[in-house]
């Protein structure tokens, strides 16, 4: 692919060229968004570059591993914004990074690395490559691209860039575990990444809280629709059974899925001032349309919503029986 090693070039000239940076991955970010941006902008510091690095709103408790992390401005912005040049990474569209228009607008050159099938080619240099597992898997072709031993990840560098790999792959699962996902894991584990604590941390670590909500989740699973469809329904009283908040319930949606047979699994939340609902498939169907029939999105596996107008019974009911006309022809 002629064009994608031409448009990694171009921007690694760009980087090289550029002195003052402001470097942003997507709200909420996730360790594909953080863990970019730390990597790049560690490169880009030992390269002599001034940067700053945002996150918005707020950094999750199982990133917060990451090295280099102290040097994000987390839901901070500049004072001024005199950047030669802007990299908004994983960002499908320019609004996804938060309220950046300003600072987009005021950047000589703006960069766009993402690896998102919608990504919108909006800056002056553009990366979207849709084969990539994650911006992390380019971040390091990036790197490479420089062919300098210097510009090599550091430890450091390697563990933010394993981290993105590890979750947008779901631990080396998803169907985007390509051969190049795996040459590039392999490298980054030469390279020093902390595999080891990635793991701790990430994917054996809850808190009693969390076990015992999800205790409580299972207990309340109902399956419906020939064991197609799985439902928890969580209440704003069980989130206080045990001081939990609605953010805890990671990981939850995805366990009835282990069970043969089950099309569809949702938890439906109820928070202070909202309904939401995460939706997974374990098989054909596409959970992205069921979530798109009531304002949300998200992938084919994997996708959610939120109501604002309705009870918790309602949205559960009005979204049963949506499932239900799906799941129906099943075998
Ligand atoms: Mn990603």
């Amino acid at each position: 692919m002629e064009n994608r090693e031409q448009s990694l070039q171009a921007i690694w000239k760009a980087l090289l060229k550029g002195q003052r940076f402001f470097i942003a991955g997507h709200l909420n970010p996730d360790g594909d968004s953080l863990g970019c941006t730390l990597a790049v902008t560690s490169l880009l510091e030992r390269l002599g570059k001034t940067v700053y690095a945002y996150a918005a709103p707020a950094i999750g408790n199982d990133l917060k591993f990451l090295p280099g992390l102290s040097k994000v401005h987390v839901g901070v912005l500049p004072d001024k914004y005199d950047f030669d040049t802007v990299l908004l990474l994983e960002c499908s569209d320019r609004k996804r990074g938060g309220e950046l228009d300003a600072i987009l607008n005021s950047a000589q050159t703006l960069i766009n690395i993402d690896h998102h099938l919608v990504s919108e080619s909006y800056g002056d240099l553009n990366h979207i490559d849709s084969g990539a597992s994650s911006t992390a898997e380019i971040i390091f072709q990036l790197f490479e691209e420089s062919q300098e031993p210097i510009c090599l990840p550091t430890p450091d560098e390697a563990t933010c860039l394993y981290t993105g790999l590890v979750t947008d792959t779901g631990r080396f699962v998803h169907s985007n575990t390509t051969a190049e996902a795996l040459r590039v894991a392999s490298a980054l584990v030469a390279l020093g990444a902390d595999v080891d604590t990635i793991n701790q941390v990430i994917y054996f670590t809850k808190s009693y809280i969390e076990l015992k909500l999800l205790g409580r989740a299972l207990e309340k699973m109902e399956m419906r629709f020939d064991n197609k469809y799985s439902q928890i329904i969580l209440t704003k009283r069980d989130f206080e059974a045990f001081g939990a908040t609605p953010a805890q319930t990671q990981g939850i949606v995805s366990q009835p899925t282990m069970i043969p047979g089950v099309e569809v699994s949702a938890l439906i939340k109820e928070e202070p001032d909202k309904i939401s609902v995460n939706l997974r498939s374990r098989n054909g169907v596409d959970v992205s349309k069921i979530a798109q029939l009531f304002g949300g999105g998200g992938h084919a596996r994997a996708s959610g919503f939120k109501v604002t107008d309705q009870t918790v019974t309602e949205v559960a009911e009005r979204l049963a029986e949506v499932v239900q006309n799906v799941v129906k022809d099943i075998a």
